[in-house]
This record gives structure tokens, C-alpha cells and sequence, in this order.
């Protein structure tokens, strides 16, 4: 992997490193829900809100002064669908109705729904896919620019929505509607809320909408706003995707992929328990990531009620209070964490496999061609660099990415310039030591 870090605008030296989201891949689980202090502040509630949600007559009832106050939250997760295989299909209209699949190497990454049909699915292996379906249309996928870019156009347009957008990879994003709700229930004002207020498309579970539960009334203009979401995407850029929406990051995400593709699901909170007890195990719960599952199925946790009802202390003891506590709260579903907008990369980073590389010379032509990508972003990003990163992965057998190397150095303050007066040249020039 080669990266550019810290970068940022020449005028600018505020910018710290921090890794480009998308492309690390390394216990992004455990990174995404961080612990979070549980800072409840239960006088923030209006007596509407406060009364656990009970109808006092005025639709504004509904409103919380303090749009973190969890359980009065309203969140979505947007997940595009098939997202390199829409956007393949963006680039080459003639490919829309038939079967796609896009690979990186021998590795089919993801297939439209029509592959999908025949039983293509992602991480196959490019043969097994061609057997499932001989007419499947294979796609290199190993040019990330066009995904990247649709994907932070995706970001921009949900920042129209609210500034609460976190990005969750290229093609998932949290939204933070809490206020948009909050604006929509003022509209509605003293007049109450309509009696034919309805979710929109699916509700967890199927349970009925109660107009006079403030919280079921916060939900469904929740799901109105997301249609609207994903019917912008849809118009603007030309891309479908599904939606989960819910009173925190956690639930969101969990129901969004209940209904595939391009439909979303509400989760109203009698339903929480259901949907946290249908997952199979803690490993399925965004925020557990793989090595904290192993912990825990060394623990002889294997379920979600088996670390519900196990005692904390002693999970405490294990895993420290933080994190025990942590997931403890998120096996009942209960997540603090906010909407947290991350703004531009700090790093832009690239890779390949040197695996077919045998000599110096083919290692020199493969840095180079990273390279001279990652200084085509750099120049369209147009903010400064202050170190370069080269990072060695090599892999064995039992462990994927077995001893990870790498070596840096400041960027030379003359790049800019340079790359702004004479481009980027497609020769650059590599000096590879043999040791
Ligand atoms: P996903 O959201 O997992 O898949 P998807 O959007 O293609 O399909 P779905 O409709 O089920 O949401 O991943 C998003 C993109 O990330 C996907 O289009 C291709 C890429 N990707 C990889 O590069 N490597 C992988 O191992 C996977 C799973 C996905
Ligand atoms: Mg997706």
C-alpha cells in the first residue's frame, strides 16, 4: 500500500493524520462504534417527550430540546445497492438488465441482482461465478476512482438533507435527521399530527403505528425523509440503495438490509428486542468486531441473549470496563455513539498485489503505476501532502496479513508546485533498494 498522509491545504496546518476510512481495512468494526459516555440528560425532555411519549393534544409535544437525547433520535442508514455493479452499469448503459459482475483479481467483489438470481454472489471466485452463470458480463473492478467519486457525491447530496452525515465506507452513510424531524413536527404544529401519518414502505416486524406514541410519530416522518433521500439519489446521480431507520447508528444499520434492494425498513422500539435476538451471534452486531467475538465465544458467549444475560463484572474483568460495557449495551441494542461527520480523507492511499512481481524492475513499474494514481488524486484534491507511506503486507498461509511493514518520509515541498506546473508525468522516478 502507498499513501499520502496528512494532507492538507497548503495554508492550513490543523490537519491531522488520520486514515482514509474506505480503504483501511483493519478492525474497521471495532473503530465505528467507539465508547461513548452515557450522558443522558433526562430534563431535556419536554413533559410530552418525558412522559415516556404519551399525547398531550399539541403535535409540537412530540419535539426534544436535545436532539442527542437517545431513544428521540432519528437516524438512517443509506446502503447503495450492488454499488460497483450500479455504477458499472451507469458507465455502460448496455449492460443494464443482464447479469454483472465486478471483480478485483480473481475475485468477484460484488453482481447486480440479475447474478445474483443465478447464485453469483460477492467474494466468489471469478470461475465459480462463470459456472453459476456462463453469460454473466465480467467487469474490472480494480480502478476505484469512479466508485470513489459517486460516493462522495452521494455524501454531498445527504448533506443537503442535514449536516450530520457519516460515512461509513463508499457506499454507506449515516444520517443524523433528528433536527430535520424536529423542523417537519413544528410544520405540522398545533393543528396535531394527521390520523393517516404512515410509515413509508416496510415496518419492522409489521407492528402497527401508534399516531400517539411521540416516538412512533418522530420514526415515521423519519421514513419520509429517507424515501426522499433515496429518491434524490435516484434522480440526481442515478443510483438505488436501502435505508434503515431508527433511534440510533446501531439499529439503523442493523434493519437496512432487512429489505433488499432499493426498499427501506422502520424499526419502531417495541421491535428492538426481535431484531437484536434474530441476529445468530455477537459477531453480527455492528460494533463487535472479529476479534472481540473470538474473545467472547472463548468466554462461551455464542449469542446475543448469552451476552445480555452475562454477568458484566465479570465481562468487565475481561474486557475491560469500557469495552464491556460497551457491548454489553449494544447486544440490547442500545447505542450512544453520534452521527460524526469526518470531513475529506487525511490520507489518500492505494495498493496492489506484487504477487506476479519476480524482479526489481516489475516491483519499480508496479510503485510507480500507484504511484502515479495516487499523485492524479492528489493534483484534483489540490491540498499538500506532508509524508508518503509505503507499506509491505505479506501474507502466510494461517495469517492474512501476517507482519505489516512500512517506511516513510516528508513529502518534498517543491511537489506541489512541481505536480501543478508539469502535471502528473507518466514516468516517475523510483529508486528501489534490494534490501
Ligand atoms: P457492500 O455494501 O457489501 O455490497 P454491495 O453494495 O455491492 O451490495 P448490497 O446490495 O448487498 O449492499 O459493498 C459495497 C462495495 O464494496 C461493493 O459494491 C464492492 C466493494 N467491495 C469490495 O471491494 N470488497 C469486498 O470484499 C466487498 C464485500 C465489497
Ligand atoms: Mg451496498
Amino acid at each position: 500500500m502507498m499513501e499520502f498522509n496528512e494532507c492538507g491545504p497548503a495554508a492550513d496546518p490543523q490537519y491531522s493524520l488520520q486514515e482514509e476510512e474506505e480503504e483501511e481495512d483493519d478492525d474497521d468494526d471495532e473503530r465505528e462504534w467507539r465508547c461513548t459516555v452515557d450522558c443522558i440528560n433526562r430534563s431535556l425532555l419536554t413533559p410530552a417527550a418525558a412522559a415516556s411519549g404519551e399525547l398531550t393534544g399539541d403535535s409540537y409535544n412530540y419535539a426534544i430540546q436535545d436532539t442527542d437525547v437517545p431513544g428521540y433520535r432519528v437516524i438512517v442508514h443509506i446502503d447503495l445497492d450492488c454499488f460497483y455493479a450500479q455504477v458499472e452499469m451507469i458507465r455502460n448503459p448496455e449492460f443494464k438488465g443482464f447479469p454483472l459482475a465486478v471483480h478485483q483479481k480473481h475475485l468477484v467483489v460484488t453482481c447486480n441482482y440479475e447474478a445474483r438470481k443465478y447464485g453469483v454472489s460477492k467474494i466468489m471466485s471469478v470461475s465459480e461465478a462463470k459456472e453459476k452463470c456462463p453469460h454473466v458480463i465480467l467487469v474490472c473492478g480494480e480502478d476505484l476512482t469512479p466508485y470513489r467519486e459517486i460516493s462522495y457525491k452521494i455524501t454531498e447530496l445527504l448533506e443537503g438533507f442535514s449536516p450530520l452525515v457519516e460515512r461509513l465506507g463508499f457506499d454507506e452513510n449515516f444520517v443524523d435527521i433528528t433536527k430535520l424531524v424536529e423542523k417537519r413536527l413544528q410544520q405540522i404544529g398545533s393543528g396535531g399530527v394527521p390520523a393517516d401519518l404512515s410509515v413509508i414502505d416496510h415496518v419492522y416486524g409489521n407492528r402497527a403505528l401508534n399516531t400517539a406514541d411521540a416516538k412512533h410519530v418522530r420514526l415515521a416522518l423519519g421514513s419520509q425523509i429517507a424515501a426522499e433521500m433515496r429518491t434524490a439519489i435516484y434522480n440526481r446521480v442515478g443510483l438505488t440503495g436501502s435505508a434503515g431507520i431508527a433511534s440510533n447508528k446501531l439499529l439503523a444499520k442493523l434493519v437496512s438490509g432487512t429489505f433488499k434492494p432499493n426498499q427501506q425498513t422502520t424499526l419502531l422500539p417495541e421491535s428492538i428486542q426481535d431484531c437484536m435476538g434474530s441476529l445468530m451471534h455477537p459477531g453480527q452486531v455492528p460494533g463487535i468486531g472479529p476479534k472481540t467475538a473470538q474473545h467472547l465465544a472463548f468466554l462461551r458467549i455464542g449469542t446475543i441473549r448469552g451476552l445480555q444475560t452475562f454477568p458484566l463484572d465479570l465481562l468487565e474483568k475481561d474486557l475491560g470496563v469500557c469495552a464491556a460495557q460497551r457491548i454489553h449495551k449494544l447486544s440490547f441494542g442500545v447505542d450512544d455513539s453520534s452521527v460524526t461527520p469526518r470531513g475529506p480523507p487525511q490520507s489518500l492511499s492505494d495498493e496492489d498485489s506484487f504477487r506476479r512481481c519476480s524482479s526489481l524492475v516489475e516491483i519499480r513499474i508496479k510503485i510507480e503505476s500507484l504511484l502515479i494514481c495516487l499523485l492524479t488524486r492528489l493534483q484534483k484534491d489540490g491540498r499538500t501532502p506532508r509524508t508518503i507511506r509505503l507499506t509491505i503486507r505479506r501474507t502466510s498461509a494461517t495469517n492474512k496479513w501476517f507482519n505489516r511493514e512500512s517506511r516513510q518520509c516528508p513529502v518534498p515541498n517543491q511537489l506541489m508546485q512541481k505536480l501543478n506546473t508539469e502535471g502528473v508525468k507518466t514516468k516517475c522516478s523510483i529508486r528501489v533498494k534490494p534490501d
